[in-house]
């Protein structure tokens, strides 16, 4: 690793063993109350946390840190009716018959339809876009790098960051999912990620069996 153009890594924190211990643990505690949910409250969410979690989410380790991302938070009911309409009517054909039978049978257990209701009950859409060109200033237009482990990174930081805010969320991938660069008016070289809908949950919420089945660290890993 060359020298020139570092500087010393002076944020690190260090935590004697037990209390790295605690930590792993007590995070764990944390994140496994992550789940997604279908049903949201329409309680206001300020703009400012949303402003926060998406600065963290800026933060992802990312190819050539050329940043590959763009996130538009959708909040105004005229443009989440519009995400709604289209998002249904592609859902329509999805659970139609287009996504074929092993793929909706795969979805049964989650009771998922075309219906989207929390695309507008919901206060925050936010769609996240992969750039294909870009660079480490907003106006370059170089080649990125590993773009879709840059932009999933950077979701997986976003949910994180929004469900320590103390917000649930949703992903959710209408198939296909261009109608969001019209909609947010986002360049061509620019492609629709992911629908990430946050706030509060309804009263009511409810988390699908099938999605509390979490396989066991045996059978997610191996130590060798
Ligand atoms: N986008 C559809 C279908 C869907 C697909 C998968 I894979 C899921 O885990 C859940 C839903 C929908 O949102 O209903």
């Amino acid at each position: 690793m060359q020298a020139h153009n570092c500087k010393p890594l002076d944020d690190f924190i260090e935590y004697p063993p037990e209390e790295m211990s605690k930590r792993a643990q007590d995070w764990y505690q944390q994140i496994k109350r992550r789940h997604s949910i279908r049903q949201f409250s329409e309680r206001v969410v300020p703009q400012n946390i949303i402003e926060t979690c998406i600065k963290s989410a800026g933060t992802a380790p990312n190819g050539a840190n050329h940043q590959p991302w763009h996130f538009a938070a959708i909040s105004s009911p005229e443009i989440k009716r519009q995400v709604r309409e289209q998002a249904e009517q592609h859902e329509r054909r999805f659970y139609g018959g287009s996504a074929g039978d092993q793929w909706l049978n795969a979805l049964k257990p989650l009771g998922t339809d075309a219906q989207k209701p929390y695309l507008e009950t919901a206060p925050w859409l936010i769609a996240i876009f992969s750039q294909k060109k870009g660079g480490v200033e907003a106006t370059d237009k170089q080649q990125n790098y590993y773009i879709h482990e840059s932009v999933g990174i950077a979701t997986g930081f976003l949910i994180t960051a929004l469900h320590n805010a103390g917000l649930a969320t949703l992903t959710h991938t209408p198939k296909p999912m261009s109608f969001l660069s019209k909609i947010c008016r986002r360049p061509d070289d620019e492609r629709p990620y992911m629908l990430l809908v946050t706030g509060y949950p309804a009263s009511d919420a409810t988390i699908p069996l099938h999605a509390l089945k979490k396989k066991r660290l045996e059978e997610i890993s191996s130590f060798l």
